[in-house]
């Protein structure tokens, strides 16, 4: 027992490397870890429990029937609202930003974006999903309920970011731009315990995830690139793998600790990508680069993009330095 390092150690004993370190970013770690616990039992659950219906009728605990995204939304709503570090959150979930009004949240100083449940259509088949939360300092007065350009901020200004993978065992991956660590969830203990610190990703790798479903309406550099890899077998005969879930989480994290890189490009059904920018794409490219690799939309680096809408999606490309770079130089060879 000794050598467990708990999430909420760790967060402790990181706190001088926060910004300002005053606890209270500290805190929102923990709302968010609370959040994770309650999601993760619900999703364990699920061939059981009928909860992926659509509302109406109830489940075994007498609730309202609710689809397990909306549930997973309202569970880190909820625990985001009850402590007075979270003014407002941003979620695919919601159509506007969710203004906290208690007096408490007023006075808060970060705002939460998030896709509560990504990839949520994979529960149904047993598959890995994941939540992803980005957080940033509100640049509005405090005081007052949060604005628009609290949420509009470029992904460089985040001061945190992370995911949760609910798989095979359910993990909390998070950077506060001091490296990305890994926490592994006990539910005998009901704690997550430090698992993989200091997390990097390898600067090349054999991995690629795309939906090649999409490909004849792929960019031709990424055609080019698909076909780059199936073609370079080099000397050591270790030919590249496709690898595609169809949960942006779980893809990441393999990615992350095997080397690769996930791509999803404009298609036909999506002239501009189908990630969103906000809380999918921005708190995947702080971890890649706190892990040593790059996130772009395959030209500019993901954080430097200026948002101009809560739900705009971009073009990813995340992953492997060398992949990325890849991938780049052969759309701006093989531009539309
Ligand atoms: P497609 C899930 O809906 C998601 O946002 C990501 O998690 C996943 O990588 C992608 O979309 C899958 O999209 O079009 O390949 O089914």
């Amino acid at each position: 027992m000794s050598d467990i390092r708990t999430l909420g150690e760790f967060i402790v004993e990181k706190q001088t490397d926060f910004p300002h370190a005053s606890g209270e970013l500290s805190s929102l770690l923990g709302s968010i870890k609370l959040a994770a616990k309650i999601v993760n039992r619900e999703i364990n659950k699920a061939g059981l429990v009928d909860i992926t219906g659509s509302a109406g009728g109830e489940n075994i605990q007498g609730e309202d029937q609710q689809k397990l995204d909306l549930y997973a939304n309202d569970k880190f709503k909820a625990a985001l609202e009850a402590r007075d570090q979270v003014c407002g959150v941003a979620s695919e979930e919601e159509d506007e930003a969710v203004a906290f009004n208690k007096e408490l949240n007023l006075n808060a100083k970060y705002v939460v974006l998030m896709d509560p449940l990504d990839g949520s259509s994979n529960i149904d088949v047993n598959v890995s999903v994941g939540t992803i939360f980005s957080i940033y300092q509100r640049v509005s007065p405090v005081g007052t309920p949060p604005t628009e350009e609290d949420f509009l901020q470029p992904g460089h200004r985040q001061v945190a970011a992370g995911y949760i993978i609910y798989g095979s065992s359910t993990m909390l991956v998070y950077t506060t731009g001091n490296g990305v660590h890994g926490f592994t969830y006990d539910p005998s203990l009901g704690v997550f315990c430090l698992s993989h610190e200091s997390m990097r990703i390898p600067e090349d790798g054999r991995i690629y995830s795309i939906n090649e479903g999409n490909y004849i309406r792929f960019p031709m550099g990424v055609k080019k690139y698909i076909k780059h890899c199936q073609e370079d077998v080099p000397e050591d005969n270790r030919p590249y793998t496709s690898r595609y879930i169809g949960s942006l989480v779980a893809d990441f994290h393999r990615n992350l600790l095997k080397g690769g890189i996930y791509m999803y490009p404009s298609t036909a059904t999506h002239p501009n990508g189908k990630l969103r920018l906000l809380y999918e794409c921005n708190p995947m490219a702080f971890l890649i680069e706190q892990a040593g690799g790059l996130a772009s939309d395959g030209k500019n680096r993901i954080m430097d993009l200026k948002p101009t809408e809560l739900h705009q999606r971009v073009p990813f490309f995340v992953g492997s330095t060398k992949m990325v770079r890849n991938v780049e130089t052969f759309l701006e060879e093989f531009p539309e």
